[in-house]
């Protein structure tokens, strides 16, 4: 049976809890820690867990054989480095980093190591319905894929919130979703502003349009809307030479904030992902014991490195190059 320890008992990381402690045989939730000490008794106390003093203490628990970094972006890189340094194998929510530099410290540290400890928390490719986008792409039936068309709208954000972090926080999932779909790299990016609303503060255009260019010549949009109000919807669309798949997209709709809850629409992302978050904790802890990190580490750093690109569109208005570079041989 597995030891696990969780950092960071927000909302995320309490999801995660409750399903380590579903597992039954297979794995057992052993230590938590989260700044917020009330947070963290109240999952430990639901979850029989404990409480660890600090990171540290957790990573470094000889009860805890592997680690879910579920705390705010920021700590990913810091403690990912430390589990590294610990030995043992780490689940990092998205994006592994929001910088570039820093999610080489990740490669380079796995590198000297010489093996992987890091599974990227891209939950998407563990989706039910993006599975059969990739399956049908892959049997050949649409043909040459063309264009990837997504949708990724949240029913709000706090007002804190700015286009760079739905850049870095969430079209990194469509990023990474680009990637895999059409398995290649991007090679540049582009993107708009629709015009301002008063609603939303002047450092937030909302929503965004991305365009990606693959390095085969496929192209990609996104809009993501981080103030949509009336749901959380994602969508995906590939167009092919011969056909069309397609998930979230449906007959004529009409939907308000209003009409969505019965229309079906989930809440949040916790819970229409609900499955992928389910199989992708599954996945990890069946292949915790020499299974390869899928997404891994190089698959966070590209997306940063995407993500990053578009942080300069978005300031020079301008497409912008990016290079992913050569994948190391260790992740090969
Ligand atoms: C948010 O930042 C996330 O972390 C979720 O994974 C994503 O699905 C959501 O739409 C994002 O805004």
């Amino acid at each position: 049976m597995v030891g696990i320890g969780i950092i960071g008992t927000g909302k995320q990381g309490t999801d995660h809890a409750r399903r380590i402690a579903s597992l039954g045989d297979r794995a057992r939730l052993v230590a938590v820690h989260d700044l917020d000490r009330d947070a963290a008794h109240a999952v430990a106390a639901e979850c029989g867990a404990k409480v660890s003093a600090d990171d540290q203490a957790l990573i470094d628990d000889p009860e805890v054989d592997a680690i879910i970094v579920a705390s705010i972006t920021e700590t990913h890189v810091p403690l990912v480095l430390a589990c590294i340094e610990a030995g043992k194998p780490v689940l990092t929510e998205k994006p592994l980093g929001i910088t570039v530099p820093s999610c080489e410290l990740v490669l380079d540290a796995e590198i000297a190591a010489g093996r992987l400890f890091t599974t990227v928390g891209f939950m998407r490719r563990f989706d039910p319905e993006y599975g059969r986008l990739k399956a049908t792409i892959e049997a050949g039936t649409i043909g040459v894929p063309l264009v990837v068309h997504c949708i990724h709208r949240n029913p709000s954000v706090p007002s804190r919130h700015h286009t760079r972090q739905t850049l870095t926080d969430t079209v990194v999932h469509e990023i990474d979703i680009a990637r895999w779909l059409l398995g290649e790299e991007i090679v540049s990016v582009a993107l708009e502003k629709p015009r301002h609303r008063p609603s939303v503060s002047q450092q937030l255009a909302d929503p965004v349009l991305v365009r990606l260019e693959a390095k085969n010549g496929a192209r990609v949009d996104v809009e993501a809307y981080a103030n949509a109000g009336y749901g959380y919807d994602v969508r995906c669309e590939v167009i092919g030479d011969k056909g069309y798949v397609a998930m979230g997209t449906g007959p004529f709709a009409l939907v308000t904030a209003e009409s969505a809850p019965e229309q079906g629409f989930p809440p949040d992302w916790l819970t229409r992902f609900r499955p992928a978050y389910d199989a992708e904790i599954s996945h990890w802890v069946e292949g915790i014991d020499g299974a390869r990190p899928s997404p891994s580490a190089w698959d966070g750093y590209a997306a940063t490195v995407v993500a990053e690109a578009l942080v300069r569109a978005l300031q020079t208005g301008h497409r912008e190059a990016v290079s992913v570079g050569p994948r190391p041989e260790l992740y090969r």
